[in-house]
């Protein structure tokens, strides 16, 4: 308890605060994480499939996991995790979302402002980058009509509109998370601290002078850097702190 009680002190005397969360964040709601023990897909690792590398050689696949995972995002619900972010950016206007996560549970759960690094799931872009298509869509569809779904534009393949490994996050992106760094506290909720550069903010932050603190079930690459690391499921210690504000 005194871990959480330090915590609720450092919340209650801040006046920004921003939360970088990662796929653990959602392991609650039921979505697999991209390195535990469900985070495998016909035994693809998701680094093997999250590439242009592996949708220019099997489009279909790549789809193919994409739609598995659209499906299980559209049938799960926000958790105690989300609910409580949430309610903090809807009460503290300092108070902010970083998310790695392309599933859309932060956005259900009323999140106000969130970044969003990496896209979303449920958006498309045209694989040609074709001049008529804009630069993404939404579609929500669960199934597709047609898979591998196209542009409807150009008629050409479409891809999920997320961020690649070795591809570049939107630099307003990258800007807005910058911008968050600077703030009083800054806690890493269910991530890895593995991918780059969101990994990186966690090191801004406390660089210019935040208080940084890591939610994790494990201990991670920045379990050693942060000045308070308290284990247990993000979905119970978030809720646990909310309840001492
Ligand atoms: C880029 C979208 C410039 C797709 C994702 C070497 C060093 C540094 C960087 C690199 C390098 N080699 C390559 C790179 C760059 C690379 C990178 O970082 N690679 C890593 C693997 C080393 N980064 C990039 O390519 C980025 N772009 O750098 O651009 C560039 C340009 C050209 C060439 C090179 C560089 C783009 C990265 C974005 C990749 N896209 N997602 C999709 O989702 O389909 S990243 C993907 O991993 C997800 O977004 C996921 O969220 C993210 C990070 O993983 P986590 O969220 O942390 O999830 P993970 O499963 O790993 O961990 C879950 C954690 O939760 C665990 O710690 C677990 O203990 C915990 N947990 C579980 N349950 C709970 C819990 N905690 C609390 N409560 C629970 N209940």
């Amino acid at each position: 308890m005194a871990h959480l009680d330090q915590l609720a002190e450092r919340l209650r005397n801040a006046t920004s605060v921003t939360v970088l969360t990662g796929a653990g964040v959602s392991a609650a709601s039921g979505i697999p994480t991209f390195r535990g023990s469900g985070g495998l897909w016909r035994n693809f690792s998701a680094t093997d499939l999250a590439t242009p590398r592996a949708f220019a050689r099997d489009p279909v696949t790549v789809w193919e996991w994409y739609a598995w995972r659209r499906e299980q995002v559209a049938s799960c619900s926000p958790n105690a995790a989300h609910e409580v972010l949430a309610r903090w950016t809807q009460r503290r206007n300092s108070w902010r979302v970083v998310t790695q996560n392309v599933d859309d549970l932060h956005i259900r759960a009323g999140t106000l402002d969130l970044v969003r690094l990496h896209g979303s799931i449920f958006d498309l872009r045209c694989w040609n980058h074709c001049d008529a298509s804009p630069r993404s869509w939404r579609d929500d569809r669960v199934p597709f009509p047609e898979m591998p779904p196209r542009c409807s534009q150009c008629g050409g393949l479409a891809r999920p509109g997320v961020v690649w490994f070795g591809e570049s996050l939107d630099p307003a992106d990258v800007k807005a998370a910058d911008a968050l760094t600077a703030c009083d506290v800054f806690i890493a909720a269910g991530t890895s601290a593995l991918v780059y550069p969101a990994a990186g903010f966690l090191l801004e932050a406390s660089a210019h002078g935040a208080f940084t603190v890591e939610l994790n079930t494990e201990t991670t690459d920045a379990t050693g850097s942060v000045d308070l690391a308290i284990r247990g499921p993000v979905e119970h210690t978030l809720a646990e702190v909310d309840a001492l504000l």
